[in-house]
């Protein structure tokens, strides 16, 4: 699978007037990268924080965290790329803060914050491919420049790996789900952190009030019927991979709440 280098990275902020700097909204601090924004800074450009897939968290936590920024000295503005919300904002704030027309525009986070989503949702055209999980078709390989109308241009960039994320995130969304070597050891950790947030969400996604992330594993095993061959074991290791798709396509209620 195919990401974004620093060094590439520095080039397409240099050939850009104004940064987009995608986030997950489940899970801003831990989507941000302050190597890229320090990179935007060293070059002179502006940024704007967009909090993405805003559908999937309470909207008081989407003002929250856009408070927390603001407050910080940021631009950030929440959006859902799915529901169309925010985009026409998106759009306005682009042009405010563009000196120029026609304005370039660089959009960059981490693999699967929904990049490229952005972009066809503001072309109004499903012009840049997409994916649901890091490394399946439609991942963005390569940077691309993309006409959005006569005043907006914008650059499509394969995910980045801030080192910053921590190493969960950088498995969970750095290769594909199928070749992640311990799943298990994986999922664990990743239900864990869920669960600190969202006590409930495993009984909303597989209606079953149980809290040990391993027999967790083990029912969702058995209740679709995985069992290796071998040991006729219920297969935590295919149920691991799918609390892990389950969490990147959203199924999973998580929702980190923003600082006070
Ligand atoms: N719920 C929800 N899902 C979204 C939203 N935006 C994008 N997605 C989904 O997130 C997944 C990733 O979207 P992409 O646009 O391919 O993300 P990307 O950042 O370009 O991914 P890479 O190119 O692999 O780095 C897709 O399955 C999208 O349908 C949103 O606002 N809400
Ligand atoms: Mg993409």
């Amino acid at each position: 699978m195919k990401l974004a280098t620093w060094k590439q990275l520095r080039e397409v902020i240099r050939r850009a007037d104004i940064i987009l700097e995608v986030l997950d909204s489940r899970d801003p601090e831990t989507t941000r990268s302050l190597r890229a924004e320090s990179i935007i800074r060293s070059e002179g450009k502006d940024f704007i924080l967009v909090l993405n897939k805003c559908d999937l968290i309470p909207k008081t936590y989407a003002e929250g965290w856009k408070k927390f920024y603001e407050r910080n000295g940021l631009k950030a503005i929440y959006i859902s790329t799915k529901q169309r919300y925010g985009t026409r904002i998106l759009r306005r704030e682009i042009l405010r803060i563009a000196i120029t027309t026609p304005v370039i525009v660089a959009v960059i986070g981490f693999p699967k914050v929904g990049k490229s989503s952005i972009i066809n949702i503001l072309k109004g055209k499903h012009s840049a491919q997409t994916s649901p999980y890091p490394g399946t078709p439609g991942y963005t390989k390569n940077v691309q420049l993309y006409k959005i109308d006569n005043r907006i241009y914008m650059i499509d960039t394969p995910g980045v790996i801030p080192i910053e994320g921590g190493e969960l995130e950088a498995i969970i969304r750095g290769k594909p789900v199928e070749s992640i070597n311990e799943p298990v050891n994986i999922a664990i950790k990743l239900m864990k952190r869920i669960q600190k947030y969202v006590p409930s969400a495993f009984l909303q996604a597989y209606g079953v009030d149980e809290k040990d992330p391993l027999k967790l594993l083990e029912f969702i095993a058995v209740k679709r019927g995985w069992f290796y061959k071998t040991t006729h074991e219920p297969n935590i290791d295919e149920a691991a991979r799918t609390v892990i798709r389950d969490f990147l396509n959203g199924k999973i209620p998580y929702y980190v709440p923003p600082p006070q």
